[in-house]
């Protein structure tokens, strides 16, 4: 039986995947920073700083995919990033390569890609164009993902994930949305795949106003069943909560922080 490890289990996706993952009877070791209560008795914890390499064992011993969805999930001031999605991450992977862990499924984020503008439809081949430090982490996790697979054999799954929240409360979401269970769809898929190499998908619902293509993953038999369209009625009633700047850009919000107007921008030549 395939042994799965889910590393943030004590964040928001961590919470909802944990306790619909043991009830379909999947081997879990679930993971926090700080000791989670159980669930049932008996169930596999762990915990730990992962930059750690005796937690990053502790987590990884025996298993053969690892949901990882500890680091930093927010915009934060850079040390903090370069900690947790930087340093944090490599320990990841290295304890993956001490552990020859099969798999690896890395949540990267939409905000990656975020300062491309909201009128592009965005294939997986798109530029990385990150939005924040936050964003920046995880086109290095991206990268970081792929020297383990070319150099080391650790399979991974890029999520790029949208807005994964139970249901799209704001215009953007309309575009964004990943709905939970499209979520715990996805991650089934990754658990259940015999051999996936190196991928990367958009972690999206089926939603009509999609800013990315394709929405499923063929390689995983991933096909989102949600769509953000079905709320279209009741948030076009609604005032758009971003300013014309972050309307403007995939990333919104975290495109908008820190933006420096065009006119306090370097002159032209
Ligand atoms: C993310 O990557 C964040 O973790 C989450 O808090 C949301 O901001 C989400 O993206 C989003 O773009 O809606």
């Amino acid at each position: 039986m395939t042994k799965v490890a889910l590393s943030g289990a004590e964040g928001q996706l961590g919470q909802f995947l944990r306790p619909r993952l043991l009830a379909q009877g999947v081997d879990l070791r679930s993971a926090g920073r700080h000791a989670l209560e159980p669930l049932r008795p008996g169930e596999d914890l762990a915990h730990g700083d992962l930059r750690d390499p005796e937690n990053v064992d502790r987590l990884l011993r025996g298993v053969d995919v690892l949901i990882h969805m500890a680091g930093t999930s927010v915009e934060r001031p850079l040390p903090e990033i370069l900690d947790n999605n930087l340093v944090g991450l490599h320990a990841v992977y290295e304890g993956a390569r001490r552990h020859r862990v099969k798999r690896v499924v890395f949540a990267s984020s939409n905000h990656a890609i975020g300062m491309h503008e909201v009128t592009e439809r965005l294939g997986l081949d798109c530029d990385f164009r990150p939005d924040s430090f936050y964003g920046l982490s995880k086109m290095w996790g991206e990268g970081l993902a792929r020297l383990y697979w070319d150099k080391h054999g650790i399979e991974s799954v890029c999520v790029r994930i949208g807005s994964a929240v139970e249901r799209p409360t704001e215009l953007r979401h309309l575009s964004t949305w990943f709905g939970l269970e499209d979520l715990l769809q996805f991650i089934q898929c990754c658990i259940r795949t015999p051999d996936v190499g190196f991928v990367t998908a958009w972690g999206v619902s089926n939603n009509t106003r999609s800013y990315w293509t394709p929405t499923g993953c063929a390689r995983l038999g991933y096909a989102p069943k949600q769509n953000a369209e079905e709320f279209a009625a009741e948030i076009l009633r609604q005032p758009n909560p971003l300013d014309t700047i972050g309307q403007r850009y995939q990333g919104g919000s975290y495109a908008r922080a820190d933006y420096t107007p065009h006119d306090q921008r370097p002159r032209d030549g």
